[in-house]
């Protein structure tokens, strides 16, 4: 880790199969998530081994039209044990989602290509455990769609200064920012330790 992203280095910015152990794909290329876990999953329905499938994308992802085809595909081929989660932060890497390329509304696309949907707050645990648990009951049940998990998020949660800001996409932090984010950090935990003792 000390020499990520340099030259040389076996752990860059975008994973790389042939480095990397325990790394099955190489990624950084926007848009494969899904269309490996259907993949995976009809490995597993051909080899008869029975587990679930989870593929993290971002909101700005979603403009890859690939995406869109494994949705298609997870649909025709009953793959309830694919889960995917869209991470709805509303930034990209150099601009709002919203400017570069609408996405929304995600949960009724979703629903539209023939998944169940669960619209969360991305940021509260009990929220994504209640849709993930859901999606297993589904799968175990016999359902015969797949889940997508809306989860409504800011990019950099936690630290002030980043919070929705897209332009912290990349960026890198001298001492005092660094103190500034630990500190914004420790706050932002208090604050959800305190709402989750609230809910419980
Ligand atoms: C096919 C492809 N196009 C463009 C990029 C450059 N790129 C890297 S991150 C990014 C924005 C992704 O936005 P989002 O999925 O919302 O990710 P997040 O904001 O959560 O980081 C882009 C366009 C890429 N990696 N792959």
């Amino acid at each position: 880790l000390k020499i990520f992203n340099l030259t040389g280095a076996k752990i860059g910015m975008h994973m790389d199969c042939n480095k990397v152990k325990g790394v099955d794909c190489s990624t950084g290329s926007l848009g494969h998530g899904l269309s490996l876990a259907v993949g995976f999953a009809l490995a597993g329905r051909v080899n008869g081994i029975d587990y679930m499938n989870y593929v993290l994308t971002g909101d700005g992802e979603l403009n890859e039209g690939s995406n869109w085809e494994a949705a298609m595909s997870a649909a025709q081929f009953k793959l309830s044990n694919v889960v995917v989660f869209a991470d709805n932060n509303k930034c990209m890497i150099d601009g709002r989602v919203d400017d570069e390329m609408k996405v929304e509304p995600l949960d009724k696309k979703f629903e539209a290509f023939g998944f169940n949907v669960f619209r969360v707050d991305g940021h509260n645990m009990k929220e994504l455990n209640n849709a993930i648990e859901a999606a297993i009951k589904n799968h175990q049940d016999g359902g015969d769609k797949p889940t997508a998990i809306i989860m409504d998020t800011f990019k950099g949660a936690g630290v002030d200064f980043m919070q929705d800001d897209y332009k912290w996409h990349y960026g890198s932090l001298d001492d005092e920012k660094l103190a500034k984010a630990y500190a914004s950090l420790d706050k932002y935990l208090a604050e959800r330790c305190a709402r989750v003792e609230k809910e419980a």
